[in-house]
């Protein structure tokens, strides 16, 4: 971190205000010096390119960044992989890890130097964000990912992600080095049975090969993965099959393939069976064809809580051919990646895990948004996993608040800051209105109760003072503590001006727009139902004020279940809920005391129990 911080300083002394403050490099690098000075951004340049890189989505985007491209320009840029003569005098530099690369910003040159054409690519990448900066600083870059393969796994059920978010996607994980894709999600009829056995009809064929362009254009392996476990039948004919179906896809241009066995019961739960089936598509199609990524395959105890003590995971580990990679959840189903949950599985597995990370996903609360910041994975566990991708929200946009933070830790997992890689990924998605975004974000991270036992923190900062202002005011009314109730209130209207900004703002960030507008009305409604229930806890004495604000408050009331019952229809956990950790249950309790309070000492009857979000269902 330190490195960092000194790297910013510096920027922000030889760049414009302003932006300058702002910046920070994504993933964060691993290793730097830099010197006090730095250089024009240069009009032109002599290109000396490794024949490595021609043709390369690297020199590609180079080519779009820097268009300057003269053979008589004094200023030059070496671009090329450890192979190339023309980076031979920086090899020492390159680091010896796959898409590692070696940056120099000098004053009369450029160099990247990539230890393969993905490292060149990344250094191109670092390149591009540099220049989003008045001037280059002039550093040296080593620069390496602590996880081999990092990325997103779209296994979730619910809508699947559209085309336009997908191919926006594979944009996204080029520019954050993330290098894996893997296609899965649950609701397409074409991964999972039904129609697993079945090639895609022509348009939507068509549309996956553009995916694999996309994802060749950004160094991302796009992997496809099959689901058959509902329904196989262990015999020749299922098997072909499937390799026929893996052939259609092959076709199309993938060249990455996965077997998903999670989430079944019966037949297809078999290990025997499901290795015998892996190690032949192994043998006979992904290493026959040569150019083929490594197969990896979802188990069907994918997490600890599965299976404790049965053969299952050993048998895999025995028989399951060395280069199959094996995926897992960690000890839960969502839970953190813990040091401990490697400790169990690697050995059972005889291979490092290949992590699933249930998070941002919400198919099992999908009444809210996860939009907190990544943190709790151990920060020591490079060296125990072969991948870690991360299973995101069907909202895409929104996901990427969570997906910059996996790139950063992935990446880069001891130097992780999981407060200010939320905050950078904040500025990307709204750089006008980050703020607005923050207080909206902060308020809309923790998936509630479900059978999963995930909770992220939620409204962290405002959380004491409204703890405090509750006893306060239960324990002495209006002796209560006036400080909280101050900040309290002060995070009401700015819960209202997030709100109303964020809702004024669809031009901003269009695709986000759409996601979040429903819990922006809600979040809206918060915030107005909590600074009634403050005018309603200090107007006791006053009668019609009082009543003023407690009609308003059970408006508000009404209108949230209203916005809850009308948006996101879901055959299960439908609904829009905001701020339902801290935010509204603390309303609620303080709209309950300020108004039985009242009824004691006017002798009335209002009603005191808030109306819950929804219609309290009888069983
Ligand atoms: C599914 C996954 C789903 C997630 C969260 C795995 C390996 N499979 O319990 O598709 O998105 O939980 O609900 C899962 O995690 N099963």
């Amino acid at each position: 971190m330190k490195k960092l911080f000194v790297l910013i300083v510096s920027f922000c002394v030889i760049t414009a205000m302003g932006r300058a403050q702002d910046f920070r490099l994504q993933p964060a690098p691993q290793e730097f010096v830099f010197q006090d000075d730095s250089v024009s951004v240069p009009q032109s340049y002599q290109l000396h390119a490794g024949s490595s890189v021609e043709g390369q989505p690297a020199l590609s985007v180079l080519n779009k960044v820097l268009p300057g491209a003269d053979a008589k320009a004094p200023f030059r840029v070496y671009v090329g992989t450890k192979q190339d003569k023309e980076v031979k005098k920086f090899r020492k530099q390159i680091p010896n890890v796959a898409d590692g690369y070696f940056l120099k910003i000098a004053d009369d040159c450029i160099v990247i130097a990539g230890a393969d054409k993905r490292g060149v690519y990344y250094g191109v990448q670092t390149l591009c964000q540099l220049l989003t900066l008045d001037k280059l600083p002039v550093v040296e870059i080593v620069d390496y990912p602590d996880v081999p393969f990092r990325g997103v796994v779209e296994g979730f059920y619910g809508t699947p992600w559209s085309h336009e978010a997908r191919m926006d996607q594979l944009d996204f994980y080029g520019r954050n080095k993330m290098n894996v894709y893997i296609y899965g999600p649950k609701d397409d009829p074409y991964h999972r049975t039904p129609n697993w056995r079945k090639p895609y009809p022509a348009e939507e064929g068509e549309r996956i090969k553009q995916l694999v362009e996309k994802a060749k254009e950004n160094e991302v392996i796009f992997y496809w993965a099959i689901h058959p476990g509902g329904d196989i039948r262990w015999n020749e004919e299922d098997r072909t099959h499937l390799m026929q179906k893996f052939e259609s896809m092959y076709q199309l241009g993938v060249r990455g393939f996965a077997v998903f066995f999670d989430d079944i019961s019966g037949e297809g739960t078999k290990a025997e069976k499901q290795v015998e089936l892996l190690n032949y598509i192994d043998e006979n199609f992904v290493k026959a064809k040569k150019d083929v990524a490594p197969l990896i395959m979802c188990p069907t105890v994918y997490c600890g809580a599965w299976g404790q003590g049965s053969d299952y995971l050993p048998t895999l580990g025995k028989e399951l051919n060395e280069d199959i990679r094996v995926m897992w959840t960690g000890d839960r189903v969502c839970t953190n990646i813990t040091k401990s949950t490697l400790d169990y599985v690697n050995p059972l597995l005889r291979r490092k895990a290949f992590i699933w990370w249930n998070y941002p996903v919400s198919d099992y609360v999908t009444d809210h948004l996860l939009l907190g910041p990544v943190y709790g994975n151990d920060q020591n566990i490079q060296d125990e996993v072969s991948a870690f991708v991360s299973n995101p929200m069907e909202y895409a946009e929104a996901s990427k608040i969570a997906l910059y933070g996996v790139a950063d830790y992935t990446w880069n997992m001891a130097d992780y800051d999981s407060r200010s890689s939320w905050e950078y990924a904040l500025r990307r998605l709204m750089p006008l209105h980050a703020g607005y975004l923050e207080t909206f974000a902060a308020h809309n991270s923790d998936q509630g109760i479900s059978g999963l036992k995930f909770r992220r923190e939620e409204s962290v900062a405002i959380q004491p003072a409204l703890a405090k202002l509750l006893e306060s005011y239960r324990d002495k009314g209006l002796r209560m503590d006036t400080r909280s109730y101050a900040e309290v209130a002060k995070e009401c209207r700015r819960i209202v001006a997030a709100a109303n900004v964020l809702l004024a703002s669809e031009k901003e960030n269009p695709a986000l727009y759409k996601e979040i507008k429903p819990w922006l009305l809600q979040f809206k409604l918060v915030g107005e139902y909590g600074g009634e229930v403050l005018d309603m806890i200090t107007s006791l004495q006053a009668k019609e004020r009082f009543m003023s604000s407690y009609e308003q408050a059970r408006a508000l009331q009404t209108l949230m279940r209203e916005v809850n019952d009308t948006y996101n229809k879901k055959a299960s956990h439908p609904g829009i809920k905001s701020g339902s950790k801290h935010l509204r249950p603390t309303f609620d309790a303080l709209f309950e005391l300020a108004t039985e309070r009242y009824n004691k000492q006017f002798g009335t009857q209002l009603d005191a129990k808030p109306l819950p979000w929804e219609e309290v269902k009888k069983k």
